[in-house]
């Protein structure tokens, strides 16, 4: 009997193994920023927890820095199935489609509360189009609202004329087109060498990025613009998705759903405090004068008009519905 029950028990324990085995699957994923930035911090946060609340059948392992696909390539690494999951900047994937562009409108939605109205009524959407390329949305953090980096006072657009401008998607390279500026598409992680070698003088984008690069070695000015607040999307191929049990397809979700709240109240709360290491490196921080203002608006509003061409009455649809919430 002792032994037949010693049987029994090796044999569960060898099933359990088995069967621990048969479903233990690891996902690498791909993030472009650095490490310590909250965005990373974040889905490393995601990532343990899915992998403990699955007890490791499902384990996650985050790349960040763009150390396994650089920011450009990881969208395409999940779309074709190179890698199962990814996190991806959205309105950099303007070349997919048009939709995407409405995460970086200058002015449309300058604040967390609008940007989240926006990521709202913008989200069925997206979520559309990449249903039609095979992936699915996890979840969504913004970056804090765009100011504008410039080794040199800027009193007004014109001061821009000829500037090296780095530019992080299609939408930041028209930006500094429409100033006189020549763009160049830098990822972040490549920044501070660029501004190092003088490749770049300038940007638009958040506080978090300018201290994640230490730029005030290379920058003096930052104009708080609040142009708009661009996300980071986390997406995941749906062949892979449909290889999931029930139950960790559960898991995933509810772990998305708690990454997405944590990383918006993280990006609210570090918005200042992000200026405030700008200034405390010795960086001069202050709004855009009058000029300057006036200007990026008939920008943005080039900009939109431009956009609204290509997006048609869909991207209309989706203005429309932002600006009644
Ligand atoms: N930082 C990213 C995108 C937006 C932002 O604030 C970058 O500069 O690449």
């Amino acid at each position: 009997m002792r032994i037949q029950t010693k049987f029994a028990v090796t044999v569960a324990v060898l099933a359990s193994l088995v069967s621990t085995f048969a479903y233990a699957e690891k996902w690498d994923m791909p993030l472009a920023y650095s490490a310590t930035n909250y965005h990373s911090e974040n889905a490393a946060k995601f990532a343990a927890a899915v992998t403990e609340a699955t007890g490791g059948e499902l384990e996650i392992v985050t790349h960040p820095s763009g150390s396994l696909y650089k920011g450009g390539e990881i969208f395409r690494a999940v779309r074709t199935g190179q890698v199962p999951i990814g996190e991806r900047l959205i309105s950099a994937l303007g070349n997919e489609d048009p939709i995407f562009e409405i995460d970086a409108l200058p002015f449309l939605a300058t604040s967390f509360e609008d940007a989240m109205k926006l990521y709202k009524t913008s989200k069925p959407a997206m979520e559309k189009v990449l249903d039609s390329k095979g992936l699915m949305l996890l979840y969504a953090v913004p970056w804090p609202p765009q100011g504008l980096y410039n080794i040199n006072p800027v009193n007004s657009a014109a001061d821009m004329k000829g500037v090296k401008f780095r530019a992080y998607n299609a939408a930041t390279s028209r930006l500094a087109e429409l100033m006189g500026a020549v763009p160049t598409k830098i990822e972040a992680a490549e920044l501070s060498q660029a501004f190092a070698t003088g490749v770049a003088e300038s940007m638009i984008s958040s506080g978090s990025t300018g201290y994640d690069r230490k730029i005030w070695e290379h920058v003096k000015y930052w104009y708080d613009v609040q142009a708009w607040l661009p996300k980071n999307m986390v997406v995941v191929n749906k062949d892979s998705w449909g290889k999931l049990n029930e139950e960790i397809k559960g898991v995933l979700l509810e772990a998305a759903e708690k990454a997405e709240k944590d990383g918006w109240a993280k990006a609210e709360e570090l918005a200042n405090w992000y200026k405030e290491q700008l200034a405390a490196n010795g960086m001069e921080i202050s709004g855009p004068s009058d000029q300057l203002r006036t200007d990026f608006m008939s920008i943005g509003d080039t900009m939109t008009s431009e956009w609204l061409e290509k997006a048609g009455e869909e991207g209309q649809t989706v203005i429309d519905a932002y600006k009644k919430m």
